[in-house]
């Protein structure tokens, strides 16, 4: 082991992601606290099934990441699936969690921050979720602000995403990945996409259009030493798109009951995006599935052609 690469003792690559790294092919990382906190079992299981299944369709490989009795896995076996998506126990992992999980040898499902930089050792730069976390309404006195936005800022991965939710202040998720210095790209629209609607109300600097430009910003980004993510946000399809009434009115309850209970900390995300979709029956889920099908389907495209330009 040569000194500087020790994490390699706590990481797994699985064969096909192994060697596809090795030849230079595409490679798309997925998050897993999406499939272990994020949705309901058996959904959860046959979605990330799903998601691999298009990122291959689209001519990349696809390496869930997760973590499993401690070790760093990149690329999961189907029974490493279903144990994540049906277990009880497995921790919602960010970055501050990370060192505990590893050393206690324990299950935990990796946020977009931990997904990241366990992509980034893994030497992956493209990344497929449904929505990063952000700065939550109230945050001027609550200061909660996920991790996803200081990971965005500092690590070498790009993150493709359907916008964030209006559970959290969209303005000021923008505001704050500006602030340090993140690009986000909006694909094909002009406004930031609000997760289950394509318009949030909040205008982009930048569209691209197709997945070739794209790979060109994030290879002139890097190349440029210019350190840490891009956020490329894919609006979900209007065919499976919410009415904007009704997934307004159950974030709004769900935000107030959240505050009414005290909920803190790690719980918030997934208290509400558990009584979102409770409050909207279901609707939520099936858009949520198609999202992170489509956001799949992109990265893999944006991969192709990144690796395709770092070969010339
Ligand atoms: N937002 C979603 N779905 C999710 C998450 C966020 O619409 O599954 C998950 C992601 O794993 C994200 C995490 O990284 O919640 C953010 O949690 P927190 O706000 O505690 O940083
Ligand atoms: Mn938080």
């Amino acid at each position: 082991m040569s000194y500087g690469k020790q994490f390699e003792q706590y990481l797994d690559r699985a064969p096909v992601v192994q060697e596809a790294l090795a030849q230079g092919l595409p490679v798309v990382a997925l998050e897993s606290t999406i499939i272990s906190h994020g949705m309901p079992y058996p959904q959860n299981v046959e979605t990330a099934r799903l998601v691999e299944e298009t990122v291959r369709r689209h001519g990349a490989v696809p390496a869930t990441i997760a973590i499993i009795g401690g070790r760093l896995k990149v690329g999961l076996t189907p029974e490493e699936l279903e144990h994540l998506g049906s277990a009880a126990g497995i921790i919602k992992t960010s970055r501050r969690d990370l060192p505990f999980v590893v050393a206690g040898r324990k299950d935990g499902g990796t946020t977009v921050a931990a997904t990241m930089i366990v992509a980034d050792l893994a030497g992956i730069r493209v990344f497929a979720t449904g929505g990063v976390g952000g700065v939550h309404r109230g945050a001027t006195t609550s200061m909660d602000v996920s991790a996803d936005l200081d990971e965005l800022a500092a690590t070498d991965v790009a993150v493709v995403c359907a916008g964030v939710k209006s559970i959290l202040d969209i303005g000021l998720t923008l505001e704050y990945l500006e602030t340090k210095g993140v690009p986000v790209i909006a694909y094909g629209v002009s406004e930031f996409p609000a997760f289950y609607t394509r318009e949030s109300g909040f205008k982009v600097d930048y569209r691209l259009d197709s997945p070739e430009e794209i790979a060109a910003v994030l290879k002139a980004k890097w190349d440029l030493g210019l350190k840490g993510g891009v956020l490329v946000a894919n609006p979900i399809p209007a065919e499976f798109a919410m009415d904007k009434a009704e997934i307004d009115a159950a974030i709004e309850q769900a935000v107030q009951e959240a505050a009414a209970l005290g909920i803190k900390g790690k719980e918030v995300s997934p208290y509400l995006l558990g009584r979102v979709k409770d409050l909207t029956g279901g609707d939520s889920l099936e858009s949520n599935i198609q999202l992170v099908l489509n956001n799949a389907a992109l990265a893999a495209k944006i991969a192709v052609s990144f690796v395709g330009r770092r070969a010339a």
